[in-house]
């Protein structure tokens, strides 16, 4: 496997000079931030951005992520002109050789999270997630973003594209995806990309908007819309997590042993209602997720693509964008790490 790290391009306050120290991390994980969305990456940037991960001794692992056009969530006429740059964003990756590339299906909102500094007992703090409180959220009156998603609306626009979601039910969703798989995996096949869709955080529906990506069956569904290995999963253990029907380790044995995963995220939560949780550190015994299970699973499938730590709490003191601070990923990777070792030995 390859250990990566998550890197938010030269504006990062975590710095490729801070990564390098972290013992054993082999790649970085990293995107085209000044690109709009929708837009083709050129290759010229891209291949900058590698020359500058690759001087410090890293590979550039995977993208994460290329986001998807609204347009293309919500299959309308404009749809066909942002699938043709999808395209040819993964033909530019594919010409510099980047393998691997993470996406999500999720109608307007990436991850999501009522607060971004819960403290806990030892007075870290944490992302959490209590659905009370989202659903109290009036979305429609005010502008509403985090840090780390790839679009943050003004009022007016979010209003105009809430609206254009009304109609849009889970059904005509996975129609809208199958449609795109069907024009962008042959691509990835040919350019040598492994695309690996990110599961729906948290999984379920917030503010009245579909979401399809959440549980076993629906990753079944979607991997069987095009049986290709460029059609696989990010398998992210602290999005699916939250549901307790997700098994994360059966999953990843079945999924991993399949081939079906291109790209790990590593990430314990704490359920604290039926609809709420809040993040932890990494270890097995800090959160509901098994992660040394999982671990032991990737590694009986001889897991040869990328695994990061994700999200951290804040730690130390430490000040930067939730979830993406230096000290705590760097103890989650040391944790991995560790794991693997002792599992190569045995
Ligand atoms: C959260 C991340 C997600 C992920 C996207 C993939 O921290 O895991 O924002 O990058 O959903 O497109």
């Amino acid at each position: 496997m390859k250990l990566s790290f998550r890197w938010y391009g030269p504006e990062d306050t975590v710095s490729l000079l801070h990564i390098r120290q972290v013992p054993v991390i082999r790649g970085i994980v990293s995107a085209l931030y000044h690109i709009p969305v929708g837009e083709t990456w050129p290759l010229k940037d891209i291949l900058a951005l590698k020359a500058r991960i690759e001087e410090t001794g890293f590979e550039w692992t995977a993208i994460e992520s290329i986001p998807v056009h609204e347009d293309i969530k919500l299959g309308n006429a404009r749809r066909d002109l942002w699938i043709d740059k999808y395209c040819d964003s993964i033909r530019n990756m594919g010409k510099a050789g980047i393998p691997v590339l993470c996406y999500n299906f999720m109608p307007v909102f990436d991850w999501t999270r009522s607060t971004l500094d819960m403290k806990l007992p030892d007075e870290s703090t944490c992302l959490a997630y209590d659905h009370d409180m989202i659903s109290r959220v009036d979305i429609k009156k005010g502008t509403f973003s985090l840090p780390g998603w790839a679009t943050a609306y003004e009022k007016d626009a979010l209003i105009r594209l809430l609206d254009a979601y009304s109609e849009l039910t889970e059904e005509d969703l996975w129609q809208n995806l199958g449609y795109f798989l069907k024009r962008v995996i042959p691509v990835a096949e040919e350019s040598g990309v492994r695309m690996g869709i990110h599961p729906d955080d948290p999984p379920w529906s917030i503010f009245g908007l579909p979401r399809i990506i959440c549980r076993e069956a629906d990753l079944d569904r979607f991997l069987n819309i095009v049986n290709s290995p460029s059609n696989s999963l990010t398998l992210c253990t602290g999005s699916l997590g939250p549901d307790e029907q997700n098994d994360m380790v059966r999953m990843t044995d079945k999924y991993a042993g399949k081939n079906r995963i291109v790209f790990a995220h590593i990430r314990n939560i704490k359920r604290t209602g039926p609809f709420s949780f809040h993040e932890t550190a990494h270890p097995t015994a800090c959160g509901d997720v098994n992660i040394l299970g999982v671990l032991k699973m990737y590694h009986k499938h001889n897991f040869t693509g990328v695994i990061r730590p994700d999200h951290g709490r804040m730690i130390w003191n430490e000040t930067g964008k939730p979830g993406y601070g230096l000290y705590d990923r760097s103890l989650g990777a040391m944790y991995i790490a560790g794991i693997w070792e002792g599992l190569n030995r045995d």
